[in-house]
């Protein structure tokens, strides 16, 4: 049997924890062979609320699960961590002006970034999901400067989820028989949602994979309503539920970290926020999204692909945010 990985899940007790925790506790993410210990992060406010959820975790009883350990401190989580889902983060509450928000949330990423710099694993796999992630993303990894860069990513998956989804109901067709759409930049309504080197397997119909712009036969509505609709998602789940999305944002946590640890398919790429390396003429330094492959829990960011000036324009104007976002967040963390 497997030694049992360290897991560290902070906001472990709000919604997105809610629904991503019987993900690793029942070994669809880490494999069904991989016992975890949970560590499991929150303010000392939620702590008794914390405790319910462990209670149901050990109502699970489910085999893979070894410890779990509800904590309020950083030092506690972080210890000897293998992958990290940093979920918690300060909401936007009524009133509240961005900046405020930004400063909220920059100190909390400090603080979990120097934490995880002195207690978890060299080699720990980082997922920032709270927002705004790709710079939380930065910020932590800043703070974490023994632990190689590469080992933070912030999370576009609900994006290309969203994506596919929406490309896959557009042709008529199952979900997984797409492939390969891309999410640019931030985690925010400027990102942008790329099909244009997207495939659709449409085998069944013997056309066999063709690309979806070929297949979908209407450039309008992907780089307009296509784009939009995806930009505006969060926001339309918001509007309906009064809530954000917390079952499709889980999921989305699941299958970055999973095919972090495990490997991307042949032929497939996945869209991660990850510091970037100037590809694509993206300005160095900054969490952006890109489509990348993965093979031995090392991310590369796929090359070469023909970026044309729609798809330039769309790309300047995410990385401006995030630069923009970057320097604010530098502001508030001068000494
Ligand atoms: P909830 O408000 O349900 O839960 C957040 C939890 O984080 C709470 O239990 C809170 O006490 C805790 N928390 C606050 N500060 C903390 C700290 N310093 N250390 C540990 N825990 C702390 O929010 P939820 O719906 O779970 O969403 C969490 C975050 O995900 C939000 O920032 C949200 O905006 C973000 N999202 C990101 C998405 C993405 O695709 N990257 C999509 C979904 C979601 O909007």
């Amino acid at each position: 049997m497997m030694e049992p990985i360290n897991v560290v899940v902070t906001g472990a007790a709000g919604q997105i924890a809610y629904s991503l925790l019987y993900q690793l506790a029942v070994g669809s993410v880490f494999g069904p062979e991989q016992p975890v210990n949970l560590r499991l992060l929150d303010i000392k406010l939620m702590m008794d609320v914390l405790q319910g959820v462990v209670m149901e975790l050990e109502d699970l009883a489910l085999p893979l699960l070894r410890e779990i350990l509800p904590t309020a401190d950083a030092a506690v989580a972080f210890k000897d961590a293998d992958a990290a889902f940093l979920i918690g983060s300060m909401p936007r509450k009524q009133g509240m002006e961005r900046k405020d928000l930004l400063t909220a949330n920059v100190n909390i990423f400090k603080d979990q970034g120097e934490a995880l710099d002195k207690f978890a694993r060299k080699d720990v796999k980082v997922l920032v999901v709270g927002n705004p992630a790709n710079t939380n993303a930065l910020i932590c990894s800043h703070y974490a400067p023994s632990i190689p860069k590469e080992n933070f990513s912030a999370m576009t998956r609900l994006d290309q989820n969203r994506a596919q989804a929406l490309v896959a109901s557009r042709l008529g067709v199952q979900v997984d028989q797409i492939k390969n759409v891309i999410i640019w930049g931030n985690h925010s309504s400027t990102q942008y949602p790329d099909a244009t080197y997207a495939t659709v397997n449409l085998s069944k119909t013997g056309e066999g994979v063709i690309s979806v712009p070929q297949a979908v036969n209407d450039n309008e509505w992907l780089n307009d309503e296509f784009v939009s609709t995806i930009q505006k998602r969060g926001a339309s789940v918001i509007a309906a539920r009064k809530m954000s999305s917390a079952m499709s944002a889980a999921k989305a946590a699941g299958d970055h970290m999973r095919d972090w640890f495990t490997g991307t398919k042949d032929g497939q790429w996945v869209s991660m926020g990850v510091v970037s390396d100037g590809s694509y003429g993206i300005p160095k330094g900054i969490v952006f999204s890109f489509p990348v492959t993965i093979k031995n829990k090392k991310f590369s960011i796929v090359q070469g692909l023909e970026i044309n000036d729609f798809s330039r324009s769309k790309l300047n104007i995410t990385a401006e945010e995030l630069m923009e976002e970057s320097e604010e967040a530098r502001q508030v963390l001068k000494p």
